[in-house]
């Protein structure tokens, strides 16, 4: 038998990437390619495909999992393999049957096959280090029946939010937590009555993958991550949250948006609510209010009275067609929202003059071709941006979600928009304080090409605390940028024209170069602004001091 492990891949450094969709269940068959589990960061989602074909015999993470390059994702018995065993034989199998099985057994913690009825406690399991974890919902409650698998408790850290699965199946005789209790790694929280199952009892309560104890003894070696499990199909009708299946990821959102949970119909493997759900409800929530329908009470937003966009039936006026949003331009629609709804925007306008900076620019471009690299207006930007939020730091700030605390970055990372074929998405140029012209110019060039070829890395899209975003290859004489919130400014840039302009004496012309910089008026007063645009016009429009920061 050859099992294959297909690992997390290279995620560009980032670490503790979210798992929000696994794609396979135990005893699918895949191909190469095909898609085992998608990982998200802030910024973006990522596919994790199959690296061999064959049949999945377990999976080691689970949604709502965090992930790091070269964490074991999936076992796969390879084709040839799985020729010679029916489906059926590669489905889970309760632990005592595989222990039975293979030299694994002498590895395979001990398990004790129970004929009678076994009282379990339920621990806490590895926190990761968290003391005192919140617990923000109480899935089960005592006489409830559980699968092995099945939620028991949500806690959240303010880093994430888990579920915590139940290790066996069997009845809940005690509990002892309740919603918005803190608890600790190893907390006993209540007992099961396990039947006739075998008890695993020297495995701790973490959220091991079922399909895992199946599996070769190198797969209970693997590091568990301390993070969701979920459950198996809800059943019957829903009166609470607790009784959805559902990932941290989705839950969260659920959380954000003000949907309830229960009202929603799953459509993931074995009745697991997936984020496209939770999308498909909320567009179909609005959709009911703009057709005069009552307002799902489940929608926060359609209690703020924000009118819904219409629904038309575009077929009557002509040949149409529809195509689904990629999950960039998905992503991007929710951001943008998100920030337009809960930041009061202001934008101001100003023009550089570049003249000079151009003319620099161009007696550059012998330099550039020998060194390989063209140095744009953008490159000027983000190094006029950097020295501006270096001398402001107010804009190198964020507010925390409880808008208490103003969190002032010791870094300044520029983000930098890039129109791409799948969407918008924004690079970040690191450091961008410390590094010279020629630098940032590759830069540049580096994460615009990997941006439209679609390989950029989670961490190039991550640590921004400014944007700019530049239309002036394309065109315009201004616009007014949305805040990628939490940052508290962006700056949109436009075509560069030339103006006359007045010297004291007389109408010059002149190349001006139209900014608009729109911030949160939360974080940011008009004069914070004023001094903020102020810098960055001076920068640009005295070349030499720009090149010398
Ligand atoms: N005014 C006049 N000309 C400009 C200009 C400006 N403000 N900015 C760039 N140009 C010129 C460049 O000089 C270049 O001309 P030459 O080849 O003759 O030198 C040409 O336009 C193309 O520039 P570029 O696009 O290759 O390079 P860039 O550094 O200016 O921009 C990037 C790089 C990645 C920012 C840009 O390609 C891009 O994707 N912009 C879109 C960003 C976006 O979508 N913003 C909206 C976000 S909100 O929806």
């Amino acid at each position: 038998m050859a099992i294959e492990q297909v690992l997390i891949p290279d995620l560009g450094g980032a670490d503790g990437v979210d798992v929000i969709e696994l794609c396979v269940a135990v005893g699918d068959s895949v191909e190469i390619e095909d898609s085992l589990i998608v990982v998200e960061t802030d910024k973006a989602s990522l596919d994790v495909p199959s690296t061999v074909a064959g049949i999945v015999k377990a999976i080691h993470v689970a949604e709502g999992a965090k992930v790091n390059e070269g964490d074991v994702c999936v076992d796969i018995e390879t084709s040839a393999a799985a020729e010679s065993a029916p489906a059926e034989e590669v489905a889970v199998q309760p632990a005592p049957a595989v222990a039975a099985a293979s030299e694994e057994v002498e590895t395979a913690p001990v398990a004790v096959a129970a004929s009678s009825p076994a009282e379990l406690e339920i621990k806490v399991p590895d926190l990761g280090g968290a003391d005192g974890v919140d617990v923000i919902e109480v899935c089960v409650a005592v006489g409830d029946e559980v699968s092995e698998g099945d939620s028991l408790i949500v806690l959240e850290t303010d880093k994430a939010s888990m579920e915590i699965p139940a290790e066996h199946s069997g009845k809940i005789i005690a509990f002892s937590v309740n919603e918005g209790d803190k608890v600790n790694e190893g907390q006993v929280i209540g007992s099961l009555q396990v039947e006739g199952a075998a008890t695993a009892v020297s495995e701790p309560a973490v959220a091991a993958p079922a399909a895992a104890s199946t599996a070769a003894k190198e797969v209970r070696n693997v590091p568990v991550p301390v993070a969701a499990k979920l459950p198996p199909a809800a059943t019957g009708a829903g009166k609470s949250n607790r009784d959805s299946h559902a990932g941290p990821a989705v839950r969260k959102l659920a959380r954000e948006l003000g949907v309830d949970l229960t009202l929603i119909s799953p459509t993931g493997p074995r009745g697991r609510i997936l984020k496209d759900d939770l999308h498909d409800f909320v567009k179909g929530a609005m959709k009911q209010l703009a057709e005069g329908g009552a307002a799902s009470s489940s929608v926060a937003g359609g209690a703020t009275g924000i009118p819904p966009r219409p629904t038309v039936d575009f077929a009557k006026f002509g040949d149409i067609s529809v195509e689904p949003l990629s999950k960039i331009d998905k992503l991007t629609a929710l951001n943008m929202q998100r920030s337009w709804l809960n930041v009061p925007h202001v934008t101001q306008f100003d023009d550089a003059d570049i003249t000079d900076l151009e003319e620099f620019r161009k007696s550059l471009k012998a330099e550039g071709e020998k060194r390989g690299v063209k140095v744009t207006p953008v490159a000027f930007l983000i190094k006029a941006v950097a020295s501006a939020l270096a001398q402001n730091p107010k804009f190198n700030s964020s507010l925390d979600a409880a808008m208490e605390n103003r969190i002032t970055k010791g870094y300044v990372n520029v983000g930098m928009a890039v129109d791409t074929p799948r969407g918008l998405v924004v690079p970040v140029i690191k450091d961008a304080d410390k590094k010279g012209l020629w630098e940032i110019a590759a830069d540049v060039i580096e994460l615009s090409i990997k941006a439209r070829d679609g390989k950029l890395k989670p961490n190039e899209m991550q640590g921004g605390c400014f944007t700019v975003s530049s239309l002036g290859a394309m065109g315009g004489t201004g616009f007014t940028p949305i805040v990628n919130t939490p940052e508290v400014g962006i700056l949109g840039v436009s075509k560069a024209q030339i103006k006359p302009v007045w010297n004291g004496s007389e109408f010059v012309p002149r190349q001006m170069l139209p900014l608009a910089l729109s911030y949160d008026h939360c974080a940011i007063n008009g004069g914070d602004a004023g001094r903020f645009m102020t810098t960055i016009v001076a920068e640009l429009s005295d070349v030499r001091r720009l090149i010398l920061n």
